[in-house]
């Protein structure tokens, strides 16, 4: 999916990259081994760092996206996606609000916001979100404070809320994903998935990323 949002237009790809770090990644070593494997979404999440170092990976990770032609979403922090005009911003349930975020940024920026229940995803499009991530699908290790994991059943349930409501959103099944569920989770009307875990947590992560990508590409 583009969204043409003025003369930019912003990419959508089906599979979105969630950074995190480990033993094996640093934050930034994380995107660059999704984008080496094709993934052209990343999410920049760095939970536990301040915004100083925050904003100077995201300017870092901003070259290489572009160079990529990759999309860069920024976890959080609606002022430093103004400051270093990236392409968007991801908020939580207890973040800003994305009407609010919407009148900070500009009109080529998009804002997507996370979801664990249908009233989330409908206030979330009244106020004109971009794309939802609604989660989790299992549990994860990756977020604290996880909301109640959904399964296949209430996702399903949610999405077709959804649909019977007009609600036409780009929705990213997040938390805990593993390559068994993708088909089902496309099935369900998942537009695609959010992953950081399946990737990372691998023993082959550039295969791992490569085969997930080369799955929606069938
Ligand atoms: N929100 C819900 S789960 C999650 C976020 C950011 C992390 C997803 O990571 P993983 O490792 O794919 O479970
Ligand atoms: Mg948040």
């Amino acid at each position: 999916m583009e969204l043409e949002k003025n003369k930019k237009k912003i990419c959508l790809p089906r599979v979105y990259f969630i950074t995190h770090r480990n033993e094996r990644f640093t934050y930034l070593d994380s995107a660059r081994l999704a984008l080496d494997s094709g993934i052209r979404l990343i999410q920049l999440r760095m939970k536990d760092a301040d915004k100083e170092e925050i904003k100077s990976t995201a300017e870092e990770l901003q070259t290489i996206c572009n160079s990529y032609n990759a999309t860069l979403i920024l976890d959080d922090h609606v002022e430093i996606v103004r400051e270093l005009n990236l392409d968007g911003v991801h908020l939580g349930l207890k973040d800003m609000p994305i009407k609010e975020a919407k009148c900070i940024l500009n009109s080529c920026q998009i804002t997507g916001a996370t979801a664990n229940e249908y009233r989330h995803i409908s206030s979330a499009f009244e106020q004109g979100a971009d794309y939802i991530g609604l989660g989790p699908f299992r549990f994860t290790r990756t977020k604290s404070n996880l909301s109640p994991v959904l399964g296949l059943e209430s996702s399903e349930k949610i999405l077709s809320q959804c649909r019977a409501n007009n609600i036409n959103l780009p929705i990213y099944a997040i938390g805990g994903i593993e390559i068994r569920d993708i088909e089902s989770l496309v099935n369900a009307g998942f537009y695609g998935i959010a992953v950081s875990s399946l990737i990372l947590d691998s023993e082959h992560p550039a295969d791992t990323a490569r085969r997930v990508v080369g799955i929606f590409n069938e």
